[in-house]
């Protein structure tokens, strides 16, 4: 009989000083058995301290601390970076805000074919579930809720805009709950990754895709957060928008060569 496998919840912390021990609590009581990283970036308000405080009570709770604000992407990165070192099986991403249910991570890790997401009968181990499973709010079944709806705009603008210009057959490619196998985060080569924000999600999933593996949406119900200030800012935006365009001339790009080289090959001539 295997192992039961070990799961590692990543959530980045700025400033969510009410929102995380609520988060915690509904993830603690959901998902008993995963472990949780709290990566905070030095939150003026406290948070840092307030989740060294749930961890010195509770094993499966942990935090690495980074000194300043330094962008989503960053924490994540080393969220995945600590979590590999340590052996973890998947690794997931979930904010501290409230946004994503807990109550849902059951479907993610299910899967991405983690056994005791779908009850734990027969041995642990895996069930050979996809690499990548993206929680989804444009997939039939997603749903927002009170979200404005210049936010569900842009939200589904940009995954769009996403799809047509970086070739990803994915609808919600933006989000921040997911859940990865360990092998995807190893296949996409976290170091040289320097996106950040939405883009940051956007570029892994790509990337996942592009190592040939398997990314599946499962249906999500995203809520505004019911405390706290977003961090979404219009440089976020901005970012997402210079580089998507960017890949995607160079996916263009590369198309055109591999054509033009195509044809000259046809044609008897040289490249
Ligand atoms: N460690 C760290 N966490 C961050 C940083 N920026 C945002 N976060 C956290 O990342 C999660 C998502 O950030 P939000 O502010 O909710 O941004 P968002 O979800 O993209 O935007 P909204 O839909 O407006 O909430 C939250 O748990 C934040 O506290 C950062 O620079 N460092
Ligand atoms: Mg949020």
């Amino acid at each position: 009989m295997s192992a039961p496998e070990r799961v590692l919840v990543i959530t980045p912390t700025y400033n969510e000083l009410e929102s995380l021990p609520v988060t915690l609590a509904r993830l603690r009581a959901a998902v008993p058995w995963a472990d949780v990283l709290v990566v905070d970036d030095g939150s003026p308000d406290g948070t840092g301290a307030l989740a060294d405080g749930l961890a010195a009570s509770d094993e499966r709770v942990h935090v690495l601390h980074r000194p300043r604000k330094s962008g989503l992407g960053g924490a994540y990165t080393a969220g995945f970076t600590w979590g590999l070192r340590r052996g973890y099986d998947v690794l997931v991403e979930m904010d501290a805000d409230g946004s994503h249910a807990p109550e849902q991570l059951a479907s993610l890790l299910a899967a991405v074919g983690v056994r005791q997401a779908v009850g734990g009968a027969g041995p642990a181990g895996p069930l050979g579930g996809a690499d990548l499973a993206l929680g989804s709010r444009w997939v039939p079944g997603g749903r927002v809720v009170d979200w404005p709806l210049t936010r569900q705009v842009l939200s589904r603008g940009g995954n769009t805009w996403a799809r047509w210009a970086m070739g990803v057959p994915l609808r919600d490619a933006t989000g921040g709950f997911r859940a990865y196998r360990a092998r995807a985060l190893q296949a996409v080569d976290l170091p040289s990754v320097r996106s950040e924000g939405y883009c940051y999600q956007l570029d892994l999933a790509a990337r996942v895709v592009r190592a040939g593996l398997t990314v599946v949406e499962v249906p999500i119900t995203f809520t505004e957060r019911a405390a706290g200030a977003s961090k979404m800012s219009r440089a976020i935006v901005v970012e997402a928008l210079w580089r998507t365009t960017l890949w995607g001339a160079r996916r263009r790009a590369d198309q055109l060569l591999a054509l033009t080289g195509r044809t000259r090959r046809r044609a008897g001539l040289p490249r």
